[in-house]
């Protein structure tokens, strides 16, 4: 007769499963219509997807509309200062590497007032996620002039229009020695926003997304000219770039063929003021990465730490 073997009906099961609902906290309070909430649902997603457990995964931020996301995780989260959370994140990475960190800025606390850490960053090439939520202007503070305002923008620090030429954040960031990863995504287009921040967070390295961001409350007109213009969004594609599915490449059908690792193309796409380049512009997972350097005495005792730094101080003895 069949024998029955009990050890083949036992199912693998994970001593955890997170879902959705684990990883959500409060109800955000961004603007209906507001480009954050689509973020918060992509990146709730990766986390389920990933299964990054809550208690090992960090959110970092500094100060603006965008800086609330931490608010709305349920995992560890840092609301910082203004223009500060690169630091913070850093330090963060720096001893704990075993943590998922992801860092979410604004523009203005990004390329304004945090720019100095944002280059360092840069050049760190520690392992984390960063989100540039670019809605070209201060939202939270209600609409001053930001570094990435387009010229001729009216708002309350130029109420006859702004009158630079903005900051390229991706040119900015392809300019940085060491630059690992950079991509730029819309949250206006939630599956090709959600398979650049997942290929943003399998980079071994510091990677740098800048999303366009809807701001419908003050920069409406911004608004309406990127979202109903197709024609102004051309999909990067290649085999190791960002995945485009079916049905948005059908909607967005300007694409373009760019092989990541080509720098000189990535800045010339990054340069156009005219169309938007989506998907992954550069990518060198080889480049030198300051964590890893860090981290060779992560494990040390107390006793040891205490050694190792007074060996380090008879160096100094006169
Ligand atoms: C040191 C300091 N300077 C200025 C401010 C005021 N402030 C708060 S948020 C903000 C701008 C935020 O703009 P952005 O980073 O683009 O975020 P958004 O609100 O647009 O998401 C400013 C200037 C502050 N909180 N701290
Ligand atoms: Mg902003």
């Amino acid at each position: 007769m069949f024998g029955l073997n009990l050890d083949a009906c036992i199912i693998d099961l994970p001593e955890k499963y997170y879902t959705l609902h684990d990883y959500e906290k409060g109800v955000a309070r961004w603007c209906p219509g507001c480009g954050d909430h689509a973020v918060l649902s992509a990146v709730q997603r990766l986390c389920k997807e990933e299964q990054l457990p809550p208690e090992k995964t960090m959110f970092v931020s500094g100060i603006g509309c965008s800086s609330r996301f931490p608010h709305y995780m349920n995992t560890y989260g840092f609301h910082g200062l203004h223009g500060r959370a690169f630091p913070v994140a850093c330090g963060i990475k720096f001893r704990r590497p075993d943590l998922n960190v992801f860092v979410v800025t604004g523009d203005g606390d990004c390329c304004s007032i945090g720019a100095g850490h944002w280059i360092h960053a840069i050049r760190y090439n520690m392992n984390m996620t960063v989100l540039l939520f670019d809605n070209q202007i201060y939202g939270m503070t209600k609409k001053q002039t930001s570094p990435t305002s387009p010229m001729g923008t009216m708002s309350n620090t130029h109420p006859h229009g702004s009158v630079l030429p903005p900051i390229n954040p991706l040119l900015t960031t392809l300019g940085v020695s060491n630059v690992s990863f950079v991509a730029q995504t819309a949250d206006w287009i939630p599956s090709h926003l959600y398979a650049t921040i997942r290929k943003a967070y399998e980079h071994p390295g510091f990677s740098f997304v800048k999303i366009s961001m809807r701001c419908p409350k003050f920069m409406p007109a911004a608004v309406d000219a990127k979202v109903s213009d197709k024609e102004h969004v051309c999909l990067l594609t290649h085999e190791n770039g960002v995945p485009v599915d079916d049905a948005t490449g059908r909607v967005f059908s300007n694409h373009l063929e760019h092989d990541p690792t080509d720098m000189n193309q990535a800045r010339q796409l990054a340069a156009n003021e005219e169309i938007s380049y989506l998907g992954l512009l550069y990518q060198n997972k080889a480049a030198l990465r300051y964590d890893l350097y860090g981290a060779h005495n992560l494990n040390y005792t107390p006793e040891q730490k205490i050694a190792a730094i007074n060996q380090e101080l008879e160096r100094f003895t006169v």
